[in-house]
């Protein structure tokens, strides 16, 4: 399929008569470029090694592609970059976000999240570069929308520049941390069944966590998200999983995004159709996100992002002793920020 004159476009349907991959398989992918950078990065074995760069713990696999996204990508202006911490809502606002963009694109029932999974259409920026897919980002129409697990203290200069300096739209996801590592710990089990929770408990704990610490994550977003409101909008699951929310929410990320709703599109429904075509019943029921594997690296099946859909579900899983300890941690590095995401 030719990629339509208006972005965003799915980014699996770029391309798709291989006219890049050619060139592709000729440049040197970043783990050839970087890896002597990486190789003498302090290392962490665990559920996901990880590499310490710049204060955070990356996961090692995607360090060369992190440092080449930092070094060369080429914001638009009006790119939308989709930020989040893993597990805290990715799936979801990746859906919602190009739902929304793509809302007047498409029929109902020809739309391609009903075809693609939502990291099939916006696929993970580290992905892309790790696997030398760059030039594709290139080729696609504007906006683009950009997905990253990239801490905000990380994303390339060109990203976060200030006024006049060039820089693109953030918006982020947050998540209350206990279900972030319940969520994480079910997600990695599809991998490593003999992964315990007390294991993923400590590495967020300790700040080891893949892209932690998961602290400095969230605050480097929140603040750029106080400091510059016309340029990082920042989320929170467990707002748009509040009742009737989700609308709202749409609502102003399509403002934010520059694809405000009109007053006809709200009379027509269009924000409620949004939010029913990304609900969680909705997409975990389709069946290209019960089959197959999502991303290049560890191929995870795709029915692995869609587990349960719900905030609190931590209380089933941990004890309260863990769970204070948690809230404790995280109350602590939030101390006087104003930033308060525990409840
Ligand atoms: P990622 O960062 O690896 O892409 P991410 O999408 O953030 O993962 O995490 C998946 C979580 O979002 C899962 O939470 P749970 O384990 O606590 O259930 C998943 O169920 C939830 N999720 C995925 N899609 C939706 C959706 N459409 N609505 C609400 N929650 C969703």
């Amino acid at each position: 399929m030719a990629a339509a004159a208006t972005g965003p476009v799915p980014f699996k349907d770029a391309d798709d008569d291989g006219t890049l991959a050619a060139a592709e398989a000729r440049s040197p992918l970043p783990k050839e470029e970087f890896g002597d950078l990486v190789a003498a990065l302090p290392r962490k074995e665990q559920y996901l090694d990880g590499r310490l760069y710049e204060g955070f713990w990356l996961p090692e696999h995607y360090a060369p592609g992190i440092i080449a996204f930092r070094r060369r990508f080429t914001p638009r202006a009006d790119d939308v970059v989709l930020a989040s911490y893993p597990k805290c809502g990715t799936t979801w606002l990746k859906a919602l976000a190009f739902a929304a963009m793509t809302r007047a694109a498409y029929p109902a029932d020809e739309h391609p999240l009903l075809r693609l999974n939502p990291h099939d259409v916006i696929p993970f920026v580290e992905d892309v570069f790790t696997d030398g897919h760059e030039a594709k980002l290139d080729m696609l129409p504007s906006p683009r929308l950009i997905n990253t697990h990239t801490p905000y203290q990380l994303l390339p200069e060109s990203v976060v520049a200030g006024d006049g300096g060039g820089g693109c739209k953030v918006v982020y996801i947050c998540r209350d941390p206990k279900d972030m590592v319940v969520s994480l710990y079910h997600f990695m089990r599809r991998l490593q069944p003999d992964l315990s929770l007390a294991g993923v408990v400590e590495s967020v704990a300790d700040g080891t966590v893949p892209f932690g610490p998961m602290w400095d994550h969230i605050l480097g977003y929140w603040r750029a998200s106080v400091s510059r409101p016309d340029r990082v909008l920042l989320l929170r699951y467990e707002d748009l999983l509040r009742d009737g929310a989700a609308g709202e929410h749409v609502r102003a990320m399509a403002r934010f995004m520059g694809r405000p709703f009109s007053a006809a599109e709200e009379a027509a429904g269009a924000v409620a159709s949004v939010v029913e075509l990304c609900s969680f019943e909705r997409m975990k029921a389709l069946e290209v996100n019960r089959r197959g594997t999502a991303g290049s690296y560890k191929s995870m099946p795709r029915d692995a992002f869609f587990r349960k859909g719900v905030a609190g579900d931590w209380a089933n899983h941990m004890s309260p002793e863990t769970a204070a300890r948690l809230d404790g941690i995280f109350r602590e590095k939030f101390r006087g920020t104003g930033l308060t995401i525990v409840p």
